[in-house]
């Protein structure tokens, strides 16, 4: 197990290097060109200005979070093509520079959503929360709302450009069916896989979050089931998953631990965060420690170091704690605790249970 930290580059971050320096264990940042837009390539000049730096604190730079997919590729339109070759040469251009590991999604307009990025725990820290009534509400008031509650900050996919386009996204994925999405998927992987073994570089999928259709739109990284479709549809060392133990997790059906156990040689990048779920099916983020949420962050960890996990972790969001004003889920001290809990976790089993 490596660990990692996510930064978001140098001036669009609160948190620096020399912080993250600190925090024990920390072996490589998580990092991409957050400017670049999906479809553009990564140039080998702007992919060494921020590696060199990154380098330069004694940081690995082998994963990337996130190269984003174009629309068109996962609309599946007849431009696709030009798209995914700029995709291929910017996995050749990051390979020049030892990444290992790209993490991407394959979600309709919105990445990952929440409709409280603040939401007050209780105990004076706020946490990411998810109001399940709020998003039948019309997309666009909650995108106006997510940007304003960004306070400067570009969430990723949340991006102004995009939220403002939101009528003509919604329109061009109006025919979009989920098995059409599930081909579109296909076809960009049988695409670029060759590149992948020629670069060694892994991809690896974060599934939906929240794992379910939002906004009648399709989602299919959902559940066990879905990633086993993924997995074997295209059976491919390098056609992998970034496991996020939070998105799985936000529906309490779905087992991350099971999971681990059962594809833990195709996770190349594991997100592990925790989630405390309401009857009601609300559910607000909570620390990483166990008993603070519903997932079973023991079990989940127990699972991959039973199975000897050789791949890339990190902490996934931390809470807003200690007046931190930070990007949402992305301050410094939370996630650091976490850090410290889950190495607290795997140093244990380390020592104590040997198989
Ligand atoms: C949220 C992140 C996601 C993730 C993308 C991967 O905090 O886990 O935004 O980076 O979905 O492309």
């Amino acid at each position: 197990m490596h660990m990692t930290f996510r930064w978001y580059g140098e001036g669009n971050d609160t948190v620096t290097l020399e912080q993250i320096r600190q925090i024990p264990g920390v072996e490589g940042i998580v990092w991409a060109l957050h400017d670049k837009q999906p479809g553009e390539i990564w140039e080998l000049d702007e992919i060494e200005k921020t590696t060199s730096h990154i380098k330069s604190y004694g940081f690995n730079v082998d994963v990337v979070e996130s190269v984003n997919v174009h629309d068109d590729i996962k609309i599946g339109l007849p431009s696709r093509d030009k798209y995914i070759e700029n995709y291929k040469q910017t996995l050749r251009n990051l390979s020049k520079f030892g990444v290992k590991v790209v993490c991407y999604n394959f979600m309709p307009v919105f990445d990952w959503t929440r409709t409280d990025l603040f939401h007050p725990v209780g105990d004076g820290s706020t946490a990411l929360f998810y109001e399940k009534d709020k998003i039948i509400d019309d997309p666009k008031k909650m995108a106006e709302y997510i940007l304003e509650k960004c306070e400067g900050f570009t969430m990723p996919g949340w991006e102004p450009e995009r939220m403002a386009k939101l009528n003509e996204l919604f329109e061009a994925y109006k025919d979009v069916t989920k098995e059409k999405l599930w081909d579109n998927l296909k076809y960009f992987l049988e695409a670029i896989m060759p590149t992948c073994r020629e670069c060694d570089i892994k991809m690896a999928i974060h599934q939906d979050d929240p794992p379910w259709d939002i906004f009648g739109l399709p989602r299919l990284l959902v559940d066990a089931p879905a990633i086993d479709r993924f997995l074997s549809m295209v059976d491919d060392p390098y056609n992998c998953l970034t496991l996020c133990s939070g998105s799985m997790g936000s529906n309490p059906k779905n087992n991350v631990a099971d999971i681990v156990r059962r594809h833990c040689d195709r996770i190349a990048f594991a997100h592990i965060r925790n989630v405390k779920h309401f009857p009601n099916g609300d559910f607000s983020e909570a620390s990483h420690r166990d008993c603070d949420g519903d997932i079973g962050i023991l079990d989940i960890v127990k699972a991959y170091h039973d199975c000897g996990y050789q791949g890339y972790i990190r902490p996934d969001h931390g809470r807003h704690i200690w007046g931190e004003k930070c990007r949402p889920g992305y301050g410094l001290y939370d996630r650091a605790l976490g850090i410290m809990y889950l190495l607290g976790c795997f140093d244990t089993l380390d020592k104590f249970d040997k198989k």
